[in-house]
């Protein structure tokens, strides 16, 4: 199809080249290739973009980024530094870049504010944030934004009306050394991702955070970051058992609702066409949202999947771009109605 959106692309700045080869050298086999495509904004991606069909794509930094600044003060600058510079590159093409805010959140306040910034200055749709902040005097130790203290910052959130991607990052420090050292090649897309991300989002859900902010939306990757599939058992859990044992004073609704409610899944990083119909079932295509995950996967497999997808065409449509276009409220870009 043509006029697709796509929602966890991810950049670099040129100046961290040699953090970005170290990354590349993680997961790519071809990591010169990759630092090429992910320090490029406005050329390699717009060839694959016309190539692939792709109308619109919403950029965001890259991981580990600047959740791996336990500096303060150094993730402050960071942030400020990449918001500016992913301004200035896209600001030319506005119907086929957008891009999320980069934030630190060390501080509840300041994300916010920074935030509110990218909004209101910059028209970004919404921020991208990388699982949990490091922090500490060594950057052992880690922030969770399930806690009260953040209720500002989802508030802020909230009255922006903008979504906020929750996006894995590299498991480090303590956690690394005992849970990950010693089965490496379960680092990343295998599985420290996916855990990383859904027990961040499933604190939330627990402790409270969509109670008091109903209106909140968050984006997952990954078709979802394995929760979908293990959607009945939590659910059987939590309202056979836990609700009893006291989880009913901070979540007050079912799992399945806060994703009826609260919660997006992306296709990015997981073309089978077999989970998807899974997802389709258990959480409603009304809440799925086609993405590549570029340059980590390739335009070429993410849409010659999506384009030979045989849902329908009005669930092809809806999860490849009108339900993008209605949660980031998009205006025109390229082949929006086609
Ligand atoms: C990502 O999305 O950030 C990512 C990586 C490394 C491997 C795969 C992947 O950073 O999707």
């Amino acid at each position: 199809m043509l006029g697709k959106i796509i929602l966890e692309e991810a950049f670099a700045l040129p100046r961290f080249e040699e953090k970005t080869r170290w990354w590349a050298s993680l997961f790519s086999t071809d990591p010169d290739t990759h630092v090429k495509e992910i320090t490029d904004i406005t050329k390699l991606r717009l060839e694959y973009a016309d190539k692939h069909g792709v109308g619109y794509q919403i950029l965001s930094y890259t991981a580990p980024g600047v959740q791996d600044i336990w500096n303060p003060v150094e993730a402050q600058a960071l942030a400020v530094e990449i918001n500016d510079y992913i301004a200035e590159q896209i600001k030319d093409v506005p119907d086929r870049l957008g891009a999320f805010a980069t934030l630190s959140m060390h501080s509840p306040a300041e994300a916010s504010a920074e935030l509110r910034r990218c909004i209101t200055k910059h028209g970004f749709k919404g921020a991208l944030i990388n699982d949990t902040q490091r922090s500490g005097p060594d950057g052992d130790d880690m922030i969770f934004y399930d806690q009260p203290q953040w209720d500002p910052f989802w508030e802020t959130v909230t009255s922006l009306n903008v979504p906020i991607y929750l996006h894995p990052r590299n498991p480090t420090g303590t956690i690394y050394a005992k849970l990950w050292a010693d089965r490496p090649w379960l680092v990343g897309p295998p599985l420290s991702f996916a855990q990383g991300v859904s027990l961040h989002v499933l604190g939330m859900v627990t402790n409270g955070v969509f109670d008091r902010h109903p209106t909140l939306q968050v984006i997952l990757g990954h078709l979802g970051e394995h929760i979908p599939f293990d959607m009945w058992r939590i659910n059987h859990w939590f309202e056979d058992r836990k609700k009893h044992l006291g989880l009913q004073e901070t979540c007050k609704r079912t799992i399945r609702d806060y994703f009826r409610d609260n919660l997006w899944i992306t296709t990015s990083g997981h073309f089978s066409s077999e989970t998807l119909r899974f997802c389709v079932r258990e959480v409603g295509w009304e809440r799925i949202l086609f993405s590549v995950d570029y340059p980590f996967e390739t335009f070429g497999d993410a849409c010659g999947w999506w384009d030979g997808e045989e849902l329908g065409a009005d669930v092809v449509r809806a999860i490849g771009r009108d339900n993008a276009k209605r949660l980031f409220r998009l205006e025109g870009f390229r082949d929006c109605d086609a």
